[in-house]
């Protein structure tokens, strides 16, 4: 079996479009693969409710008690790798990974950013797209690097910026074209591994 660990900070809906597509288009049986765990930085993360609710195996690392982002990374890398992952999937993680971490999971660790890469790498992308008069944002799903939000593109989506956009309702036109895009990108790549 192909196991995904997907990673989350927050509400988790990437994770859960994820999970229902797998059960959906039946990916164990079709492609041998199923999301084994979700881990969270987060312990009040919603999205561990939603995947507790699906018997799917969940586990809290906080960060705060470590030492270092390396020293965290490390115990991150031990708890995901107990489930032999073939694929890492970030979803809304908010943690800066270190380059250690990234060259363990070469090849097979990807994130959904939500902007149209290389363009507002880093935080808080809507409002920045809207500030710079954009007629077009969208979202990208990328192989992750060590160089921030700058690893090889898989697949993108685009959403009109419409006028009266605030930053929030920018980020739920973008964030239904990633719940179509990241499950198919990550069937695509299970392909591949
Ligand atoms: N790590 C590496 N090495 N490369 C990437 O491309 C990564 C990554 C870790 C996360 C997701 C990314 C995004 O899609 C991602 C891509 C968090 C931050 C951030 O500044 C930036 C980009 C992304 C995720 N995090 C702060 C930090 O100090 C904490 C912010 C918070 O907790 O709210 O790690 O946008
Ligand atoms: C998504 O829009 C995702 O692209 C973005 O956060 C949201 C998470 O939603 N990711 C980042 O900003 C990473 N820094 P979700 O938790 O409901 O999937």
């Amino acid at each position: 079996m192909k196991n995904i660990v997907i990673l989350i900070s927050g509400g988790g809906s990437n994770m859960a479009a994820i999970v229902k597509t797998a059960q959906q288009e039946n990916w164990a049986q079709r492609h041998g693969a199923r999301v084994a765990a979700v881990l969270s930085n987060k312990a009040d993360a919603q999205g561990l409710v939603l995947a507790r609710a699906q018997g799917i195996a969940t586990e809290v690392l906080d960060h705060k008690p470590f030492e270092s982002r390396e020293a965290f990374d490390a115990a991150l890398a031990a708890a995901i790798d107990r489930y032999e992952p073939a694929l890492v999937v970030l979803a809304g993680f908010m943690r800066i990974l270190s380059s250690g971490f990234v060259a363990h999971y070469a090849g097979r660790l990807v994130n959904i950013h939500p902007s149209l890469l290389p363009a507002f790498t880093g935080l808080h992308t809507h409002q920045r797209a809207i500030d710079a008069g954009c007629r077009f944002a969208g979202c990208t799903v990328h192989q992750v690097t060590a160089e921030l939000d700058l690893g090889p593109i898989v697949d993108q989506a685009v959403v009109p910026v419409l006028p009266g956009d605030t930053a929030d309702t920018l980020a739920a036109r973008v964030l239904t074209q990633e719940h179509v895009m990241y499950p198919r990108a990550v069937r695509a790549l299970l392909q591949t591994l």
